[in-house]
């Protein structure tokens, strides 16, 4: 497809380069044209901030859906991250019903936790609608926590291949297609991505920086999308992304005191050369 357009549905938060502020830029530079809907307005992402403001958006979205029925508009992908709320979920799922292209991928980032713990404001019964949009999903990519919530498997930073395999099967459970599952180490000092797809495992193996940064999931997600709509395959997609995050890790450890985003745009003509090979 020449010139694809998707659909990405998160939040914005003004200041914290995550959501939407890192989703427009990143897959617009793959040469996608990228449609939005803000899910909810903050001044900065939750992760680290004290007293960010929340404009909650969710009843907007099913107006700005039926307008897009009415104009013909429909979308080549859908892509969704951090969303503020269970109805979210149900409204996102009626967006898929009506305004998807047939053979467009659904790509579910189920952005709700990290290191062992849910995110600010999410609950069990967060837990369970995600698993439900899960389920409807062509692409999820969940981090280990994410994927321990979402298959009800103890969190553990010890862990083996037969693990990873048990929380395989129990997302595909779930009803979702194929699993991209990022941040997965079994040897120290390095890390990776597990792709399983049609019922294949594969692992894309690359360095692990100790300097983590908030954000990197959402720059992942992001470069993920770009090379799938591209035409790519799981597996160069996600290891294309993989490599983009490392490259913006490196350049964030140049900065003093940045602690609550990636420094992904000077990294973006790296991108843009591997997305176009
Ligand atoms: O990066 C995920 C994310 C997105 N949006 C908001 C967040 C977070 C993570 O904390 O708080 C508002």
């Amino acid at each position: 497809m020449a010139y694809p357009k998707i659909l990405t549905i998160q939040d914005i938060s003004c200041v914290g380069q995550c959501s939407l502020t890192v989703a427009l830029p990143v897959i617009s530079a793959c040469g996608i044209e990228t449609c939005i809907l803000p899910s909810a307005v903050l001044s900065t992402h939750t992760g680290g901030f004290e007293g960010f403001t929340f404009r909650d958006l969710t009843e907007d979205m099913p107006s700005i859906n039926a307008h897009w029925q009415k104009e013909g508009i429909a979308f080549d992908g859908i892509y969704t991250g951090y969303l503020g709320s269970t109805k979210q979920i149900d409204y996102v799922k009626d967006i898929i019903a009506t305004v998807k292209k047939a053979d467009a991928p659904v790509i579910v980032d189920p952005a709700m936790a990290d290191h062992g713990k849910l995110y600010f404001g999410f609950d069990d019964e967060f837990v369970s609608a995600m698993k439900q949009l899960c389920g409807e999903a062509d692409y999820i990519l969940p981090n280990i926590t994410e994927a321990c919530f979402l298959t009800d498997i103890p969190y553990t930073e010890e862990y083996d291949r037969e693990f990873i395999d048990n929380i395989l099967a129990k997302l595909i459970e779930l009803g979702c297609k194929n699993v991209i599952l990022t941040g997965i180490s079994y040897k120290e000092g390095t890390t990776g991505i597990v792709v399983f797809e049609n019922g294949e495992y594969s692992y894309y193996e690359h360095a692990f920086l100790p300097n983590s940064c908030h954000g990197t999931g959402d720059i992942y997600a992001s470069a993920f999308v770009g090379g799938l709509i591209r035409g790519k395959s799981a597996f160069d997609s996600a290891s294309l992304a993989a490599d983009y995050v490392v490259e913006c890790i490196k350049a964030t450890a140049e900065e003093e005191n940045h602690w609550y985003g990636a420094k992904f745009e000077p990294v973006l003509p790296y991108l843009i050369e591997r997305i176009n090979k």
